[in-house]
């Protein structure tokens, strides 16, 4: 049954392709900033070993949700969140490392892991302990989203915005602003992955028989920590480049 599951993949089953890929793809960026860590200035290494972690920490969690939802077909939504509850905060230390030159505190840090922890346990409340409610879902989603949206204001207005534009450093300036594009844009899509559940608004809009929250939450996590952990790496290689000239 598996290995006939694991042939049939490529044809029928968007789904474990993503696991598949997204595997490969987190496994390889890790390798990439791992490696890429030695080309950077000091000050930067701890970014870039952020970085590695939270697409190793990915890699992980990617390896069992594959197996998991080939051996099932089911949503390994435990698992996605254990993973999630590791990898969000650890973006927020991103933001951190990137405006403490300007003067973040640790105070910001402590927030904004606030705000994503409760993003998170309300989501997995919404998704976890669905009993096929859709009125359930919607509350708790809801629930989440302010936390999303406290992050997405800290990254665009608040404290994190300010901070970036304080500092004297231009690829600071311009990558957090690109960050901030990636929680604005990239973030979007778990919210409207989540409305894919069996029953949720969107899956049921399209007409769709099964969920698909696994296809949306693949894609983001594949452009959100792979792009995001490009990002810090370009601000430190130019950074570093800026220092040795
Ligand atoms: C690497 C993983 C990342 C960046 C995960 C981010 C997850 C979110 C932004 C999830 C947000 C959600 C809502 C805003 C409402 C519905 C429930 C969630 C948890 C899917």
């Amino acid at each position: 049954m598996y290995l006939l599951d694991v042939l049939t993949i490529p044809k029928d089953d968007p789904i474990a392709f993503t696991f598949f890929t997204g595997y490969m793809a987190m496994l390889a960026a890790s390798v990439f900033f791992f490696f890429e860590r030695g080309s950077v200035d000091g000050k930067w290494k701890l970014s870039l070993l952020v970085s590695g972690l939270i697409t190793g920490i990915a890699a992980v969690h990617y390896y069992y949700m594959r197996d998991y939802y080939l051996a099932t077909g089911e949503n390994p939504t435990a698992l996605r969140y254990i993973d999630w509850t590791l990898t969000v905060p650890l973006m927020c230390v991103e933001f951190y490392l990137l405006t403490k030159v300007a003067g973040a505190k640790l105070s910001l840090l402590w927030k904004l892991i606030a705000a994503s922890v409760w993003m998170l346990v309300t989501g997995y409340i919404g998704e976890a302990f669905t009993d096929g409610s859709t009125g359930h879902s919607v509350l708790w989603g809801f629930l989440s989203a302010v936390g999303y949206f406290y992050i997405l204001y800290t990254a665009w207005y608040g404290e994190v915005a300010k901070l970036a534009d304080a500092s004297e450093n231009a690829a600071v300036k311009k990558g957090v602003r690109t960050l901030a594009w990636f929680v604005l844009v990239g973030w979007a899509i778990y919210p409207i992955g989540y409305m894919c559940m069996p029953g949720g608004w969107l899956n049921v809009a399209l007409g769709w028989e099964s969920g698909n929250v696994d296809l949306f939450y693949n894609i983001a996590d594949a452009i959100n920590k792979i792009g995001f952990g490009l990002v810090v790496y370009s601000i430190a290689v130019a950074s570093s480049k800026k220092v040795a000239a």
